[in-house]
């Protein structure tokens, strides 16, 4: 997909991998780039302001653990503005596994309900145009960095659901793929907790492996996009970007 003159939703476009891949998405002139993130950061959005003159970046906050109905709302607005949108990616995420709710309410419900509000927007059998969506998920719904199994069983869960919806396109004419970064120096990873405190060193010893940075990982999160492919698993790890093959255990046959 091109990015010229598209309009893109970005959720959680401020943070350490959303910040850098907000700036790419920029050098490709889309015609909005429409940042919504629970906390602010005018200073980040001033410089993405002045970056492209063609590109109109507009920020709201959003909470991604509100109430469907909220969003619904919040995007009415969004959509009396910029009247359509090509592209919703959803990047929310928390690694704490103390926060066993919270987790699961910001970085699968809060992806899920962001995305069901959007169907009321994209969905064909609504009259919808349909649209693209991209799922930030992570290696560990691969394979769990299991001193964090809460945080990665809440990415299984996201890879999963993209799954889903990329076969469900032809019903609702939404595609969908998720980018898996792997370790991305990002303050998410600096420090946080494990489950139980069942390995209280779990971030530094994880950073004592190869990791990437936030531009690489971004640079790569744009490629992805570009490649526009429904129902793609695509690993962002060291730099590079990578197809990932899934393995079929089963199928419901139906
Ligand atoms: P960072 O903490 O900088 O960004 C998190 C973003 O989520 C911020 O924009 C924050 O405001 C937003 N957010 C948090 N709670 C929210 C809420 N309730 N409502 C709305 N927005 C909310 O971290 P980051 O590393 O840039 O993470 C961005 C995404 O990439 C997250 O979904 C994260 O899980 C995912 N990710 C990060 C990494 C990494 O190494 N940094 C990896 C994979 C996926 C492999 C590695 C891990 O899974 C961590 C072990």
């Amino acid at each position: 997909m091109d990015l010229t003159n598209k309009n893109i939703i970005f959720v959680a476009g401020l943070g350490g991998i959303g910040l850098d891949t907000s700036r790419e998405l920029v050098k490709r002139s889309p015609k909005n780039l429409v940042i919504l993130d629970r906390v602010d950061n005018p200073v980040a959005v001033a410089e993405l302001k002045a970056m492209n003159p063609k590109v109109t970046v507009t920020y709201y906050p959003y909470d991604v653990t509100v109430p469907v109905v909220e969003t619904v709302k919040l995007l009415k607005t969004i959509f009396a503005k910029v009247k359509t949108v090509d592209v919703l990616i959803n990047g929310a995420g928390i690694l704490d596994d103390h926060q066993i709710e919270r987790t699961i309410a910001i970085n699968f419900t809060g992806l899920v309900n962001t995305t069901t509000a959007m169907m009321e927007f994209w969905d064909k059998r609504k009259g919808g145009p349909g649209g693209v969506v991209v799922n930030i998920c992570s290696v560990t719904g691969f394979n769990a960095i299991y001193q964090v199994p809460v945080y990665s069983a809440s990415k299984a869960a996201v890879v999963s659901f993209t799954m889903s919806m990329a076969k469900l396109a032809h019903i609702t004419g939404v595609t969908a793929f998720s980018v898996n970064p792997g370790i991305t120096k990002t303050t998410l990873v600096h420090k946080f907790n494990s489950w139980l405190d069942v390995e209280p060193r779990v971030a530094e010893l994880l950073l004592e492996h190869p990791t990437q940075t936030t531009q690489q990982c971004a640079q790569n999160f744009v490629k992805a996009i570009e490649a526009n492919k429904n129902g793609a698993v695509w690993k962002l790890d060291l730099g590079r970007l990578d197809l990932v093959e899934w393995t079929k255990h089963w199928d419901s046959g139906i």
